[in-house]
């Protein structure tokens, strides 16, 4: 047994204690060490005590005792986040309230077709409730096995499915908070029309733990597919991406489940790093789409879609090979492909990560110019843009030069993403599409969301959290934290 790194007010640590129990309460360090950094390793900070509430009551109850004693609270759900959201700084002032332990799935209303879920049920549990109800969640990504729905809230995430369904935001329905003083926000109205005054939860999502934390959620399901099909296209670039993207539109743009962009790099790390992933296709090519079409009906139809749009891309030589899922096996593989790109890059080294948007339009002039940009940066440098090309949501990520020095790399982080955020300020788009601002990015605010909108944002934040406690050194440059 570790002794704990700093320790709380006495007053709160006896109070906590007596209400949370070992369970509830971690002060270790060797217990606290996984919640105090981040899945890529870039941040590691420190924290006075990790709190596991069993419930809101709970939950409310910490917020009100850390705020009488002005310590600062980091929210943590899956600890996923890509951007450093949710680890604390390195004073060891903050305590972390991870919200594992409210896992209940409460509700399931078919006829709402809705389904109230408290915070830390992961999103893979929450989808196959909605399953196992004969109901479908349409949000998903690749870190939905650790991701807790409050974490998704948050951050307002993005994934697979956005084309068709939106972000997290747009499947939220209703929601619970505790506030910054320990008061519970309670918006769990399940209502379609509800225009009384300002939308607080939709300003709780999205604002990564700065706000409240999140207690419990009411998402909004869809029916069950009946039909689906998934084909991997080998292509020339992302602007034959682009044109087999308008052409599915074109026939039915309600059928995109989702449109991924793969690079031929990307795909290749994939391959060569990840157990028993291979390429389904004769040769590798310069880059890859994902496509997943599917309907509500139980025909044929969205078969007929997929082999007449691919057909006519083949025969143009837009498409210069594909591959349609055959299996329910099959299909796992192929995503597959698509999903260990984050792991299979981590494992190829030092990674930058750029998660850009830009209007769909605009996705191929971002790759070519910043591929060029970045490869006349740094030489040897290894491009593996890939993403939710039917947003315009792309992971512009390199991988550090075979050989060269980890940390050398990473200390030209900044040079990375300013070279690629160039381009994409040019293009129209943002610095960060569906991951956030985290403490990675706070360094950018100010001069893509300066003058009136930061400002108005710390107005908001001033208003809502006056102590300051809430999640501090996220989204907000310092002077603001
Ligand atoms: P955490 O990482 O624990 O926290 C994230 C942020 O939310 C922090 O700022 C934290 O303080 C805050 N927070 C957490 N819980 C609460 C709460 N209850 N109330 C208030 N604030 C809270 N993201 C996408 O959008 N699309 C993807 O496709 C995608 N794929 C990913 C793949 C991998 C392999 C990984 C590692 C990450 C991926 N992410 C993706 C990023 C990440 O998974 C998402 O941001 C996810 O929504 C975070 O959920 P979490 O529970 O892990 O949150
Ligand atoms: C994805 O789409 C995630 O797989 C992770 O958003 C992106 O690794 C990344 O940069
Ligand atoms: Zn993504």
């Amino acid at each position: 047994m570790s002794a704990p790194i700093t320790a709380l007010p006495p007053s709160l640590e006896s109070a906590l204690s007596q209400m949370l129990g070992p369970v509830g309460m971690l002060v270790d360090a060797s217990d606290t060490a996984p919640y105090t950094r981040d899945w890529r390793l870039l941040y590691e900070g420190r924290c006075a005590a990790v709190l596991r509430p069993a419930d809101t009551g709970e939950l409310a109850r910490i917020v009100a005792l850390c705020a009488e004693h002005d310590v600062p609270i980091v929210p943590q759900g899956g600890n996923t986040s890509m951007v450093g959201g949710a680890t604390p700084d390195a004073s060891g002032r903050a305590v972390v309230v991870c919200t594992s332990r409210m896992n209940r799935i409460r509700e399931i209303d078919p006829h709402d077709l809705t389904m109230v879920v408290e915070a830390g049920v992961t999103l893979k549990a929450a989808q196959d409730a909605a399953r196992n109800a004969g109901l479908m969640l349409p949000l998903s990504i690749s870190s939905e096995g650790s991701a807790q729905i409050g974490g998704v809230i948050a951050t307002n995430a993005g994934g697979n499915n956005t084309v068709r369904y939106g972000n997290a935001r747009e499947l939220m329905v209703g929601l619970e908070a505790v506030m910054p003083d320990g008061s519970v926000f309670n918006g769990l109205r399940r209502l379609r029309k509800d225009n009384t005054g300002y939308a607080l939860r939709q300003l709780l999502a999205g604002s990564e733990g700065t706000l409240g934390i999140i207690s419990t959620v009411i998402l909004q399901l869809q029916p069950q597919p009946r039909s689906r099909e998934l084909a991997l296209c080998a292509i020339a670039d992302a602007s034959a991406a682009l044109t087999l993207f308008g052409a599915f539109r074109a026939q039915d743009p309600s059928a995109i489940q989702a449109f991924e962009y793969m690079s031929g790099v990307g795909m290749a790390l994939v391959t060569d790093l990840i157990d028993g992933a291979t390429l389904p296709l004769s040769e590798p090519a310069a880059a890859y789409v994902l496509v997943e079409l599917a309907s509500a009906r139980a025909d044929d139809s969205i078969r007929t879609l997929m082999e007449s749009v691919l057909g006519d891309a083949l025969e143009n030589g837009l498409v210069i090979d594909a591959v349609m899922a055959e299996s329910e096996s099959q299909v796992a593989s192929l995503w597959r492909l698509r999903e260990e790109h984050a792991e299979a890059q981590k494992r190829a080294g030092a990674n930058v990560k750029n998660d850009v948007s830009v209007p769909v339009s605009r996705v191929p002039a971002l790759i070519e110019r910043a591929t060029a940009a970045c490869e006349a940066l740094i030489p040897g440098i290894r491009v593996a843009p890939f993403g939710h090309l039917g947003d315009g949501n792309i992971h512009f990520n390199l991988v550090q030069p075979e050989g060269m020095d980890p940390a050398a790399f990473l200390a030209r982080d900044h040079d990375i993403m300013d070279c690629v955020c160039a381009i994409v300020h040019d293009l129209d788009g943002s610095f960060s599409a569906e991951h956030g601002v985290g403490q990675l990015k706070t360094y950018m605010m100010p001069e893509w969301r300066g003058g009136a909108e930061l400002e108005t944002m710390r107005r908001i934040k001033q208003a809502i959290d006056p102590r300051g406690i809430m999640n501090p050194g996220k989204i907000f440059p310092a002077a603001a934290s």
